[in-house]
């Protein structure tokens, strides 16, 4: 009687245990940020913390714009690599991953003009 009541007690314990251990790794939900994609992004990151898993959507004139995801040199040159993706829905879900994510929009000059975007996802 006492030895069954023991284990119960025990599995109760181990139970509660496994649940703690399960709520602490819950990931935190992802942050979904708001861009209204535009020649000036330069300080839109400004007091904005990412994560990587978080998303960002960018609104805009699909008839003007578009999106492509590129490599810092592309962001730094505004030169966007033959054959990349164009997001171009003028509403693009874009989800970041861990460290630099950079976007620019590919139509002529507008990167030049400021339409590009250099995010850090920790
Ligand atoms: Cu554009």
């Amino acid at each position: 009687m006492g030895k069954g009541r023991g284990s119960a007690n025990r599995t109760l314990v181990l139970g509660l245990a496994a649940l703690i251990v399960m709520a602490m790794a819950q990931p935190t939900l992802a942050t979904v940020h708001y861009a209204t994609w535009s020649y000036s992004m330069a300080t839109w990151t400004r007091g904005k913390t990412f994560r990587a898993g978080d998303y960002i959507v960018f609104s805009y004139n699909k008839s003007l714009h578009n999106l492509v995801r590129v490599s810092g040199y592309g962001y730094n040159t505004c030169t966007r690599p033959s054959g990349s993706l164009a997001y171009q829905t003028g509403k693009d879900y874009i989800k970041l991953v861990k460290g630099a994510n950079y976007f620019l929009c590919s139509f002529p000059g507008h990167c030049k003009a400021g339409m590009k975007l250099a995010v850090y996802a920790y």
